[in-house]
């Protein structure tokens, strides 16, 4: 009986452990795609993308309203922060507004929350 006690509370603790490690990801890549203002892409407000938006989107940036990164191909929206220093990517991604970059870094995801974290952007012609 303690053994098959003993046996439930190993296969217990495993299974906590794995679902643990599944839920935090991590993966080293490079993200292309257009800088958005996410409230207004989700939202749909006017076009919410490319020039008819470009005012509003810099206005929402610049106002501190998250900055993303949508890819065209498989039309996931990325939230995007520096990987170092305590400022947002709000100020240096902002000039990019409806163009194309290449950001370098690591996405993670844990608890739901997915993030990029980018260590270079590069404007992509
Ligand atoms: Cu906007």
């Amino acid at each position: 009986m303690k053994k098959v006690r003993l046996l439930l509370m190993v296969a217990l603790v495993l299974s906590v452990l794995s679902v643990t490690a599944q839920d935090k990801k991590k993966k080293d890549m490079t993200l292309m795609g257009e800088v958005i203002d996410v409230k207004c892409y989700l939202n749909g407000m006017m076009e919410s993308m490319g020039a008819d938006h470009k005012q509003c989107a810099i206005d929402c940036i610049k106002g501190g309203l998250p900055v993303g990164i949508l890819d065209a191909e498989s039309k996931n929206v990325y939230t995007v922060v520096p990987k170092t220093g305590m400022k947002g990517a709000n100020e240096e991604l902002v000039k990019y507004v409806t163009q194309k970059v290449k950001l370098t870094g690591t996405f993670m995801e844990k608890g739901g929350q997915k993030i990029f974290f980018y260590t270079k952007v590069e404007e992509v012609k």
